[in-house]
């Protein structure tokens, strides 16, 4: 990603209620323009008559796609409606299940798949998902439009998971608790004056809490980052179930500050809660949002219409009309709020988190998530 966000950018002053801590030293995927038509090449000979093939119209696509479908609930049923008012012929049946749960489903289902395709959540899922046998591969023309095809598809041949956008972790402080400062880094979180404060999702259920988690075992080192995520744990008032979650609780002052995905912040910004959104100065995480077709898939043709269509820039424009604010991987597509991401980004490993995404888990549920609950 610093190959990506290298360049050196200042933190673009959010429009919204937002509190930019971050010294900014990296910069957004930039938009370029799409590639320009070129006209075709000029005929020299007159064609020769040729036999006539039969007409091979497509037929419509029809049937029933089931979608396991990780981002917010509102994003989802408005894209299975754009989908189907496309596709007439098609119904989108969908689930929304936040990421560690949903590699839970696909797991138990391997042997038996229920969903046809796998759209949205934080890219270490569906690299754990490969790893274990549960994609399906899938090569396609559309992949040619990403911004940054070195980050931003399955490096395979036949890759099994694409990205579909890109967003920043930030902190949400509700601004009424004026006691509580807004975090300006990671280190914040583990003073005791937030202890009790802090409400984030489980990194077993939820790809956005495990984006935080991965972003502390990597700038951190593994030793130094599990004692800092037991410390952390000691200020945890709240482990949720899903990533967005804390912005509910921390917009209502259940808790103070909530850590999540800045984009939904900005969504609860716009909701009315009175929250301030800042990014830890020292570089904070990011997670490419995946897609990926389902090993097994029972609708195959409608999973690949699916796939091919949202990496659409167009397509990936309507995520603004769902208060999906998430950066975009398509040229030429205009991201809604490009200013989340022209904040300091780490050079997020996307390899060695999905694949260490059970270990450190299993690591994280079982020796420090436990202790904390049972406080
Ligand atoms: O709201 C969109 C979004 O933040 O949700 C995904 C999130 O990880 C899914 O929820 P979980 O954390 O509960 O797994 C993100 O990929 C996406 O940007």
């Amino acid at each position: 990603m610093n190959k990506l966000f290298k360049a050196v950018s200042l933190l673009a002053v959010l429009s919204l209620v937002l509190v930019a801590c971050a010294t900014p030293t990296t910069e957004a995927p930039k938009p370029t323009a799409a590639p320009a038509a070129t006209s075709a090449p000029a005929a020299t000979t007159a064609p020769q008559p040729t036999a006539v093939p039969p007409t091979a119209t497509k037929a419509p696509l029809k049937g029933e796609l089931s979608l396991l479908c990780t981002p917010q609930q509102v994003w989802c049923e408005g894209m299975k409606k754009e989908f189907e008012a496309k596709y007439p012929g098609v119904t989108v049946n969908f689930v929304r299940l936040s990421s560690g749960e949903s590699l839970t489903r696909l797991r138990n289902e391997k042997a038996n798949p229920q969903f046809d395709i796998w759209w949205g959540g934080p890219a270490d899922s569906f690299i754990a998902a490969k790893k274990e046998g549960l994609l399906e591969p899938y090569k396609t023309a559309a992949q040619a439009n990403l911004i940054d095809p070195k980050l931003m598809i399955d490096q395979d041949a036949n890759p099994q998971w694409v990205g579909i956008y890109v967003g920043s972790l930030g902190f949400a402080t509700n601004t009424k608790q004026t006691a509580i400062k807004a975090p300006t880094s990671m280190d914040d979180l583990i003073k005791p004056e937030l202890k009790g404060q802090i409400v984030i999702a489980h990194p077993a259920s939820s790809g956005t809490s495990y984006t935080f988690m991965c972003t502390i075992l990597q700038t951190k080192g593994e030793a130094a980052g599990w004692e800092y995520m037991k410390k952390f744990a000691a200020n945890v008032l709240l482990w949720t179930k899903s990533g967005a979650a804390p912005v509910d609780n921390s917009g209502k002052g259940e808790a103070a500050v909530g850590v999540v995905f800045s984009h939904d912040i900005v969504a609860g910004i716009e909701k009315g809660y009175p929250l301030a959104l800042t990014f830890p100065a020292e570089g904070t995480g990011y997670e490419i949002g995946g897609m990926g077709i389902i090993k097994g898939a029972k609708n195959l043709e409608l999973a690949k219409a699916w796939y091919d269509w949202a990496l659409e820039g167009k397509t990936q424009e309507l995520g603004k009309k769902y208060t999906a604010y998430q950066g975009l991987t398509i040229k030429g597509a205009v991201p809604p709020k490009p200013e989340l991401l022209q904040v300091k980004l780490i050079n997020y490993d996307f390899d060695y988190c999905g694949n260490n995404k059970k270990a450190f888990v299993d690591k994280f549920s079982n020796e420090i998530a436990a202790a904390s609950l049972a406080k």
